[in-house]
């Protein structure tokens, strides 16, 4: 079972990653964005109090996400693993999620962390917001999103790096030389893997 953590600020290309690494090696992927997003589709009562917090590039409450995520994990038929993307962002999400995987003896086996400067941040995500449909795709909401990571979310590294799983990968560079970074990185900790694709 390969549990990995795919973890960056905004727009250095987790969700893009993610796909990357589940298709290649053919683990499961739960998006905690996707899942909000999804649900502010659906209308549902759920999705319209987190709609105006992602708006405005805010988290999302712990209990609301952790609710989602841990169903999805409960109903989730068992596979080679789960790459979980863009979540945690606390520590708290952290720690619920060890305490849930260690119940059914499962833990996270690596954290991938993508780091990219702020101006390729504005960059992307500036790229993005013509064809996105996402109202967090503002520059002064991209501001917002970097310091809400800083504040909040980039203080998780710490939690995993003491637990010796973190492994950072520059994302400074094209999609596909990104991607030769993080199998070289998947497939050093997981050498039964380096067959696939
Ligand atoms: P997410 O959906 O996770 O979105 P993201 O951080 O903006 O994007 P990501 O890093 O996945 O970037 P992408 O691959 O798309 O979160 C959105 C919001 O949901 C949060 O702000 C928060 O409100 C809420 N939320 C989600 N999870 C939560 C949690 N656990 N707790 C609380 N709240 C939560 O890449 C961006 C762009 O760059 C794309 O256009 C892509 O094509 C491009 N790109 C990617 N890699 C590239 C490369 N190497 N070179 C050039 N372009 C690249």
């Amino acid at each position: 079972m390969h549990n990995i953590i795919v973890f960056g600020p905004p727009g250095s290309g987790k969700g893009t990653q993610s796909q990357n690494i589940v298709d290649k090696y053919a683990l499961s992927h739960f998006s905690s964005g996707d899942m909000l997003r999804s649900e502010i589709a659906k209308g549902s009562s759920c999705g319209k109090k987190v709609e105006r917090l992602m708006a405005g590039g805010n988290l999302v409450p712990d209990d609301i996400v952790l609710k989602m995520a841990l169903k999805y994990a409960v109903n989730r038929k068992a596979g080679n693993g789960v790459v979980f993307d863009g979540f945690p962002r606390t520590l708290l999400q952290a720690e619920l999620l060890d305490k849930h995987l260690a119940r059914k003896k499962l833990d996270i086996a690596l954290v991938l962390a993508i780091n990219i400067t702020e101006e390729e941040i504005y960059e992307r995500i500036m790229g993005r917001s013509s064809h996105s449909g996402r109202p967090d795709d503002t520059p002064e909401i991209i501001e917002h999103r970097i310091q809400v990571y800083l504040d909040i979310t980039y203080p998780v590294i710490e939690y995993y790096k003491q637990q010796n799983k973190l492994a950072w990968v520059s994302g400074m560079a094209p999609v596909d030389t990104v991607f030769g970074r993080i199998c070289s990185v998947i497939e050093t900790c997981f050498p039964a893997l380096a067959g696939n694709g």
